[in-house]
């Protein structure tokens, strides 16, 4: 009775999501890793998260799951077979059939995970090509984007060895991957970069003089001068802002992600990284993360090659990054990085599948560095010049696209000589404009983390603007100083530090306060 009861039980709770749709229902889908069928994206609005309420009683969250994102399931597709029931081991996750031999999982398999393609290095279209279709004014905007990015990187670059900025990192070389992922996305998808992805913000319609300004760090910049030059963000345009810690986005993005989905939100996660930052524990804590919360996020892996001066052989032994996501139970796919075409069907349906089937998907982008690390760096030091020039030349991602739209007569030589020109002068202005625009004042430092200023940072606020009036000549000329202070008491030990280089001023004196700029 007690077996018949358990049985009975099991079969009601199997069918209750077919009784009762809000209980979340089995949809099918493929679990192979070819995708070619395109779901409505409405799929999500209508069958995702529920808020169960019914007058006093407690709210109730359900979420339907699709089939094929539930590990468990795939796995015991996978390793046990109809025939040998009592030949397995039923094991929480589902069933693993026993086997007598002694055999251990090979470290890698036969052949390395290919890399899809579209455009050959000629710009031709490689036959039987699987893709997205991009029209003229897609294709369009893309290469002039791609362009764009191209002179950023040159101009900014210069800036910095003029001494006007104090950092700079180029994307060159990545250009197809910033451009073409952005173009495949939709705006309301929330983007948790690295720092080698501005174009995905100037696709999204950051300008020129956004750039400049956070490069300067100026008033008008959104992170008002708090941050190194190039960690961009943008609330409006959906873009959290870079941090230097690599790697700390990824389970911020899982989290994003999980979040969205809770809204029911048409919209997905999407974060940026290295392959260096695969070596963080945040990449797999991500992932995993991800996988069991059935998050709709993107993991966009540039692999690049070169993590500063640490190549991909020595930075891990498995087949690049795409085969890691197997081993969370996340789909992927490896992508030519260079072809831009590539990079936007591959995220385009990417996109597709972590909505409506509410899942991760993980994708490696192969490219190449091809500048320094950053303006600290000479890569020249710990890589051959030729692998250099044969990246920059031959496989460079923007050439190969210039041809594809050249091909299908959507632009011409006057159309680049026009666009570089144009490009340049509206950069050269945002320049002289953003380098003559004031520093934000003093106060910004202290601003907007805390509702009251703590006892301890107004004591730091205090002792910084006697450092710069003490010392004038090391602090920039053009920062305002607008907070009035009462008159200062310092504890004796800091007195001595801070107070004695100066004669005049002195903590009851005051006079530094009154100045209004420093
Ligand atoms: C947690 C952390 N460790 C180390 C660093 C120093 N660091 C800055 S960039 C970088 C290399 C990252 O390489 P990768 O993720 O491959 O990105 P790429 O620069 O190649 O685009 C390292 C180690 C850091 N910023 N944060």
């Amino acid at each position: 009775m007690a077996i018949w009861l358990l049985a009975r039980s099991r079969t009601i709770i199997q069918r209750l999501p077919k009784m009762m749709p809000c209980f979340g229902v089995l949809y099918h889908s493929s679990s192979s890793f070819h995708y070619s069928a395109s779901p409505s994206s409405s799929f999500l609005m209508s069958h995702g998260p529920r808020r169960l309420t019914s007058g006093t009683t407690p709210f109730f969250f359900f979420f339907s799951r699709p089939e094929s994102t539930k590990a468990h399931t795939q796995l015991e597709q996978l390793y046990t077979s109809e025939d040998d029931d009592d030949q397995a081991i039923d094991f929480p996750g589902g069933k693993v059939a026993y086997t007598c031999e002694m055999r251990f999982i090979s470290e890698s398999a036969e052949k390395r995970v290919p890399c899809y393609r579209v455009l050959d290095d000629n710009g031709e279209l490689v036959s039987h090509s699987n893709h997205v279709q991009v029209s003229k004014e897609m294709g369009v905007k893309m290469y002039t984007n791609m362009v764009t990015l191209q002179i950023m990187d040159s101009v900014f670059y210069e800036l910095q060895r003029q001494g006007r900025i104090s950092f700079y990192v180029t994307s060159m070389g990545e250009e197809a991957v910033n451009i073409a992922s952005a173009a495949a996305l939709s705006a309301h998808d929330v983007i948790l970069p690295q720092y080698r992805e501005p174009g995905v913000l100037l696709w999204r319609g950051f300008t020129l003089e956004d750039f400049a300004n956070q490069l300067m760090g100026n008033k008008a910049d959104f992170g008002k001068g708090r941050q190194m030059p190039i960690h961009y963000g943008s609330n409006s345009l959906n873009y959290f802002t870079v941090s230097s810690p690599i790697a700390t986005q990824l389970p911020q993005a899982a989290g994003v992600a999980y979040s969205l989905k809770m809204d029911a939100k048409n919209a997905c996660a999407v974060t940026y990284f290295g392959d260096g930052s695969t070596s963080e524990g945040d990449f797999h804590a991500a992932l995993n993360f991800a996988a069991v919360m059935e998050a709709p996020v993107i993991f966009f892996c540039r692999n690049n090659g070169w993590a500063i001066s640490t190549p991909v052989q020595e930075q891990f032994r498995s087949d690049g990054i795409v085969v890691k996501g197997q081993g969370y139970g996340i789909r992927g796919i490896r992508v030519d990085g260079n072809d831009a075409l590539a990079v936007y069907s591959a995220v385009h349906t990417a996109r597709e599948m972590a909505i409506t089937e509410s899942r991760p998907i993980l994708i490696e982008a192969l490219t190449y560095r091809a500048g320094h690390h950053s303006t600290s760096d000479d890569s020249t030091k710990y890589r051959p010049i030729h692998e250099i020039e044969y990246w920059k030349m031959t496989r460079n991602p923007v050439n190969r696209f210039k041809k594809w739209v050249e091909k299908n007569g959507w632009w011409e030589d006057k159309d680049e000589v026009e666009l570089r020109s144009s490009v340049k002068k509206q950069l050269l202005e945002a320049i002289r404009v953003a380098e003559k625009t004031e520093k934000p004042s003093v106060e910004e430092i202290f601003n907007d983390v805390y509702d009251q200023l703590p006892s301890n940072l107004e004591e730091q606020e205090r002792l910084l603007r006697q450092a710069i009036h003490n010392h004038p000549e090391d602090y920039p000329s053009d920062v305002p100083s607008r907070r009035h202070f009462p008159p200062i008491s310092v504890p004796e030990e800091y007195a001595e530090d801070i107070f004695s280089v100066s004669s005049n001023c002195s903590p009851s004196a005051n006079g530094w306060r009154e100045r209004d700029s420093y």
